[in-house]
């Protein structure tokens, strides 16, 4: 599936350590979803989770955003759309350069794994085979640039956030998603509160083919569409599809 990244207005964040609401037909008019968290994450309910949402919804694009290479298996990369890499601006050094190395290293070993297990008699056939296996499971790899600005958030203490940005920071951070790492995403990250609409506004200024999400405290209607008016393409809801479905269905822009 290619994804349009221009379509997406509504994303929804499904944590795979918590339940599923019982009836995933409220997904209904979310465009995309997202499938990872901070806390007792695992490979396995991650895997369980994609499945069920393609299950209950098969057009839907679904994400895997893994925080740990541990949790991307063959499975995974096979069952999810895309990975989904945060690059935590001010997060410490690890969720910036250390874990992409670690997850591109993991991608070379199960591909050399899977190869293994495919093994042909033909010794160059082999390298041009392992060559096309790193290739497409690193082709579904997406970068995403992540300024987490709710300190006392689960995010914020997993990519070692101490500090928030101020707008021109994240002004700053969004032209750089845009205009040098070249990630289709800029992700505003409040989780688990509101943070208003006023970073939005500072990092829309400059992004042009980057996408912009605004995610945190999304919970009506009212808050969803001032962050779309702000210049966000996309709210991102996590909390309340858990905790609320019925108001959750409000967040999706009609
Ligand atoms: C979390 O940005 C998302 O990664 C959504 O935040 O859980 O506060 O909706 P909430």
């Amino acid at each position: 599936m290619t994804l349009d990244w221009d379509g997406i207005t509504h994303v929804t964040k499904v944590d795979p350590a918590k339940p599923l609401p019982a009836d995933l037909g409220v997904l209904e008019g979310t465009d995309l979803v997202i499938v990872g968290g901070s806390d007792a994450v695992t490979e396995t309910n991650t895997l369980e989770t994609v499945r069920a949402i393609d299950d209950a919804a098969p057009e839907l694009p679904v994400l895997q955003e893994p925080y740990d290479a541990a949790h991307v298996s063959v499975e995974t990369i096979d069952a999810a759309d895309a990975i989904a890499v945060p690059a935590v601006y001010n997060g410490d050094r690890e969720h910036f350069v250390g874990k992409h190395v670690d997850l591109f290293t993991e991608i070379g070993r199960k591909a050399d794994a899977v190869l293994g297990s495919e093994s042909s008699a033909d010794g160059d056939s082999d390298a041009a085979t392992a060559a096309d296996a790193i290739a497409d499971l690193a082709n579904k790899l997406v970068g995403e640039g992540y300024v987490v600005q709710h300190l006392e958030s689960a995010a914020a203490a997993t990519a070692g956030v101490d500090e928030r940005y101020t707008r021109a920071q994240v002004a700053g951070a969004a032209l750089a998603t845009e205009a040098f790492y070249g990630f289709p995403v800029f992700y505003v990250e409040y989780s688990g509160t509101y943070g208003g609409p006023e970073d939005v506004v500072a990092a829309a200024r400059y992004l042009e083919e980057t996408t912009l999400w605004y995610g945190g405290g999304i919970d009506s209607r009212a808050r969803a569409t001032e962050i779309l008016a702000a210049g966000a393409d996309a709210v991102v809801v996590g909390d309340c599809f858990h905790d609320d479905p019925e108001t959750f269905r409000e967040t999706i822009p009609e």
